[in-house]
């Protein structure tokens, strides 16, 4: 039906006499799919246009089958340098099908691809939708290696011509622009997102920014910490897996009921104190020595303490990068929820090429030749564009748009204090919550990982929220998260406003989010600070 109606739209222009336009619902003002390539936007080229029926789409290098709605499919490259190289797609739902509404979805790590499993599902609920591969293929950051505008592209600017010119597309394909323009992101999405909102507060009026991972230089240094402090110099880990869920077990059990409910979640890790001494395996061998699987080591301990920690200044020991949550050690069956994939699996520190290609531009740079402040400094001087840190929001907040920023306590790839010293940090340069609450709110899940999972509720529609708040005025006082088993769901809890917390009313199941409300958390906590977030 939908197929059908975009062919008569494009036969119209040859055989005007067979078009009826009473069974022709669609704006007529709108180009047909396939004439979208023909468009023309400075510095953009439109690679191609094609109408997709109903049914399974491969995306480009995937074996993985999706199934989707009809939509006009539109490739295009941009290229806003001479070195520039950024592709992207945006799909657009039939007339009848679209909500009227765009919205640009992000990108994770370096990944130089795009996000077709996050189009689909924006797709599937009838948005128009956009994503780029930012300029580059690949996790590899070698593109940035004598291409210093390709890290620019990657940094900011390929999501901003995309979303500039998506809206463009959009407009030609339904006759009018999008009445409602949304980003959604997580990790590098997260950090283009804060990014939109830092820089582009005209692209969207409504951004969600998942455990963002904008403060990426320092990260980069937090990263290359703790690979060193996590790895004996033959470059061989510390810490084996399974004592990483040692240190998350202990750490939960520790912590668990302090914060006031024993519901195998830890609140807030920065409360939790955990000392992994107390894991320490009894010296020598004989009849009084632990079982080794249950203790730790003392290299192990102080390997699991600096991580705790994070890293400091050697000179003037101020910190440089937070470190990682208590519970984040390990927690789930997948690298992603533990220190696996970023710090302890890796045979070499990880984002060692933000190093070697974007700062020093020396393929052999060798990172014991580290200096933490003299790089650092240069680092925040030279590639300062590259982390969106900025706390000045008054952009956003005049143009009306509003930022809703969730983090999970239990991230193991981006530690959620910084994700909260950048939330505090905007409240002081905006002048306190006050002024800051109508138009930025930030929500922090116990007991989920990087971007969802572990064990505490991870699954939750902050677009849906955002919208009700864009669209109808209802700022989220609250957000309810559910955690799944084998697809089942077995706890519901509302996820609040930092700094509140979800506070068990004393009565009711502890796994029914009704049995809870958002209120101030019981004393003040006090939050490591990555003076990055400037
Ligand atoms: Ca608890």
């Amino acid at each position: 039906m939908i197929v059908r109606r975009w062919l008569t739209a494009a036969a119209l222009a040859t055989l005007p006499a067979l078009f009826d336009a009473a069974t022709f619902a669609a704006p007529a003002s709108g180009t047909a799919c396939a004439n979208l390539a023909a468009l023309t936007i400075p510095t953009v080229t439109i690679r191609s246009a094609t109408l997709m029926p109903a049914g399974p789409f491969s995306p480009p290098g995937s074996r993985t089958e999706m199934t989707l709605p009809a939509f006009c499919r539109v490739e295009a490259v941009a290229r806003p340098t001479s070195d520039s190289e950024i592709r992207f797609e945006v799909w657009i739902p039939p007339a009848d099908a679209w909500n009227g509404k765009l919205a640009g979805v992000g990108n994770g790590g370096y990944m130089g691809s795009i996000s077709y499993a996050a189009m689909a599902t924006e797709l599937r609920k009838g948005y128009a939708t956009a994503s780029t591969d930012t300029g580059h293929t690949g996790d590899d950051m070698r593109f940035g290696q004598a291409h210093p505008e390709k890290i620019v592209d990657y940094a900011y600017r390929a999501v901003h011509v995309m979303t500039d010119t998506a809206k463009l597309i959009v407009r030609d394909a339904q006759g009018r622009f999008a009445e409602r323009a949304y980003f959604i992101g997580c990790s590098a999405g997260g950090q283009q997102a804060l990014s939109e909102a830092q820089r582009f507060p005209e692209d969207y009026d409504g951004i969600v920014a998942g455990d963002p991972a904008n403060n990426r230089i320092r990260q980069s240094f937090g990263f290359l910490y703790a690979w060193e402090v996590t790895h004996n110099p033959d470059g061989s880990p510390i810490i084996p897996p399974s004592k990483l869920q040692l240190l998350t077990k202990s750490a939960v059990e520790t912590c668990d009921a302090s914060d006031g409910l024993k519901d195998g979640l830890i609140d807030d890790p920065r409360k939790c104190h955990f000392d992994p001494a107390r894991l320490l395996c009894a010296s020598g061998a004989g009849a009084s020595a632990k079982d080794e699987a249950s203790c730790l080591t003392a290299p192990q301990v102080e390997a699991a303490k600096k991580m705790y920690d994070g890293l400091k200044s050697p000179r003037t020991g101020e910190q440089i990068y937070t470190g990682w949550p208590r519970g984040s050690e390990a927690f789930g069956d997948t690298a992603i929820q533990s220190w696996g994939t970023y710090v302890t699996d890796p045979k070499e520190p990880m984002r060692l090429g933000f190093f070697k290609y974007f700062l020093f531009h020396d393929p052999n740079w060798d990172y014991r030749s580290i200096d933490w402040d003299r790089d650092l400094a240069y680092a925040e001087q030279k590639l300062g564009f590259f982390a969106p840190v900025d706390r000045d929001l008054s952009g956003l907040k005049k143009r009306g748009g509003k930022l809703l920023m969730y983090t999970g306590w239990m991230d193991p790839v981006v530690p959620p204090q910084d994700t909260v010293a950048y939330y505090e940090g905007v409240l002081k340069t905006m002048g306190g919550a006050d002024k800051t609450k109508d138009f930025f709110r930030f929500f922090a899940a116990p007991g989920m990982g990087h971007c969802g999972g572990g064990p505490g509720p991870n699954t939750f529609d902050a677009l849906g929220a955002l919208e009700q708040w864009v669209e109808h005025g209802v700022a989220p006082d609250r957000i309810v998260a559910t955690h799944a088993t084998a697809g089942k769901i077995d706890r519901s809890r509302p996820l609040c406003p930092y700094p509140q917390i979800a506070h068990y009313k004393g009565t009711g199941s502890i796994d029914d989010a009704a049995s809870f409300s958002c209120a101030a958390a019981p004393a003040p906590a006090r939050t490591a600070t990555s003076p990055g977030t400037r």
